[in-house]
């Protein structure tokens, strides 16, 4: 793992940024209890909704809105789930002839919260109009470069944002951007990164869960939330808001970034956060509810398509460790010893991972091919490799990083791809890289991330973006996924060889 400094990360991933108590006042928030009597209302409802008042906590809802309407909301209210934890109502009115508004119904502990904007029937034909043609244009991209092009430019094309990535996390949880459509005349981002400090846990938690995020203008005060604790005492959840307030210190990040409004869409792939599609306006803008909808859509189709390309290249992987498996058997068949196939395996691998040298340590007997450590070099890892989780395979750009026994050899080996052949730990198959001297481009000084502020009081964002560029040394070019999975897939293999060897030779023997 890569660590810049040794700066106190709680700060950030403790700030309960889902208990804010305020919303942004694009829109209004009503909450009810069970027998939908008024919790919580924000200090704008009667600005936003048309009243004359505002709702106020322990009346009945029903004192303000229609039975007609009430039944409505109740309806979207029944058909939330797990799956779709929050239902949106296009077009909703309270009374008959009343104005039009989108709302957004949900669960939160044990009331409902009820989230209305503006409608606009126009626009809202419009955007259902626009979802089938815009689906179309993904088809057919082949690979996850084209599509991430294609979508950030769709996206951009639908939201009318002045810049919009595709930005993809990495292992450690920084981020690249890795495609980009923009506004002429803006400067490139392409290939920046941005450490993973920049998005808190709590933060990408919570994106995971709701995958829609917008800021329509960094300089709106935030409306306050009446009273800002729920029946249960605790502060209000809007987990799954989408009118809840932002983030001082993320403001604080966009306006040091020149960002005026900010959309970010998840892209959620089997359950985890693959990246996301971050777009920048530089003077405030607003999405209607209805074109955010249509651009989560897209998102939604854009994971599954990510997704059937990893399933795609998963079940390519599977049929090259299947052959891997076929032609070690057949040239191995004439020798049960594994020991001796180092120079057969470092060459069948070669075509699919490739390294520079091999170390093969089985039944005791080491042998090794180009840049691979010595054997008493080797054997002085293993102590340490015996106390690594068992049967997984270990990917590292800079094992001297991890062990200070690798340091006599990392001039020629930096990294290592260790995969072990067996359960009592003593069997192994390395593939070792390199140093290979790398630049990574990040989006400011990655070191100066997280600054105290000039009170001491908290950390905040750092002030300056600029191309920050950083020299690796004593690394190798990284072990990619698709290669890990490989050699998982070669693991499996390989101990299935093994184990058919030595069952034909107790058959022989016996
Ligand atoms: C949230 N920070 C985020 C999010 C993104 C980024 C995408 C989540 C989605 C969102 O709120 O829009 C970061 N935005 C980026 C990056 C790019 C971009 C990397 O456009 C690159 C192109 N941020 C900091 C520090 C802290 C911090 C030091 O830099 C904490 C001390 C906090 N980031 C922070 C918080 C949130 C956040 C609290 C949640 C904001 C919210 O939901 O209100």
């Amino acid at each position: 793992n890569w660590s810049y400094g040794n700066w106190d990360l709680t700060d950030c991933d403790r700030e309960p940024i889902h208990q804010i108590g305020h919303i942004q006042p694009f829109g209004a928030l009503v909450a009810v209890d069970s027998d939908w009597s008024v919790t919580n209302r924000s200090a704008n409802s009667s600005e936003v909704l048309g009243l004359d008042r505002n709702p106020e906590p322990g009346q009945p809802l029903a004192e303000h809105f229609s039975d007609a309407a009430i039944d409505r909301l109740k309806g979207a209210l029944a058909r939330t789930n797990e799956s779709t934890p929050v239902e949106r109502v296009f077009g909703f009115r309270f009374e008959p002839d009343g104005t039009q508004f989108d709302v957004a119904v949900h669960r939160s502990g044990p009331v409902a919260i009820m989230e209305f904007e503006p409608h606009d029937d126009a626009e809202y034909a419009n955007h259902v109009a626009m979802v089938a043609p815009l689906i179309t244009q993904l088809e057919g991209v082949q690979g996850i470069d084209a599509l991430c092009e294609r979508a950030a430019q769709l996206i951009k094309e639908l939201t009318g944002f002045d810049r919009v990535m595709a930005y993809r996390f990495h292992p450690d949880e920084s981020g690249e951007v890795i495609a980009e459509a923009r506004k002429e005349g803006l400067e490139p981002y392409l290939g920046l990164r941005y450490p993973r400090t920049d998005i808190p846990q709590q933060a990408r938690e919570l994106f995971r869960r709701n995958r829609f995020r917008i800021i329509s203008d960094t300089s709106d005060a935030p409306v306050a939330i009446e009273p800002p604790v729920s029946p249960d005492g605790e502060p209000l959840d809007l987990s799954m808001s989408v009118l809840r307030a932002q983030s001082e210190i993320h403001v604080e990040y966009l306006r040091n970034m020149g960002v005026a409004a900010s959309l970010s869409i998840a892209v959620v792939v089997k359950g985890k956060l693959w990246g996301l599609f971050a777009c920048h306006h530089d003077s405030p803008r607003h999405v209607p509810y209805s074109l955010r909808t249509v651009a989560e859509m897209f998102s939604q189709v854009f994971s599954l398509m990510i997704d059937r390309n990893s399933i795609d290249s998963n079940e390519q992987l599977r049929t090259r460790g299947r052959n891997l498996r076929d032609q070690l058997m057949v040239q191995l068949a004439g020798d049960t010893r594994l020991a001796k196939s180092l120079p057969l395996i470092d060459e069948v691998l070669a075509e699919v991972i490739p390294h520079d040298g091999a170390s093969l340590l089985a039944d005791d007997v080491y042998s090794a091919r180009g840049s691979a450590p010595l054997e008493n070099e080797f054997r002085a890892l293993l102590p340490a490799l015996s106390d690594a989780p068992a049967g997984k395979v270990i990917a590292t750009d800079c094992i001297a990083g991890q062990l200070k026994s690798a340091e006599a050899f990392s001039d020629r080996a930096a990294g290592a791809l260790i995969i072990p052949l067996s359960r009592k730990q003593s069997d192994y198959l390395v593939l070792w890289r390199k140093e290979l001297p790398q630049k990574v481009t990040w989006a400011g000084n990655p070191e100066e991330a997280m600054l105290k502020s000039p009170d001491g009081a908290r950390l905040t964002p750092r002030k300056s973006f600029e191309a920050w560029s950083e020299e690796l040394s004593g690394r190798s070019q990284q072990w990619s996924e698709e290669e890990i999975e490989t050699a998982e897939s070669l693991r499996v293999s390989l101990i299935e060889v093994i184990l058919r060897l030595t069952d034909e030779a107790l058959n022989v023997r016996s």
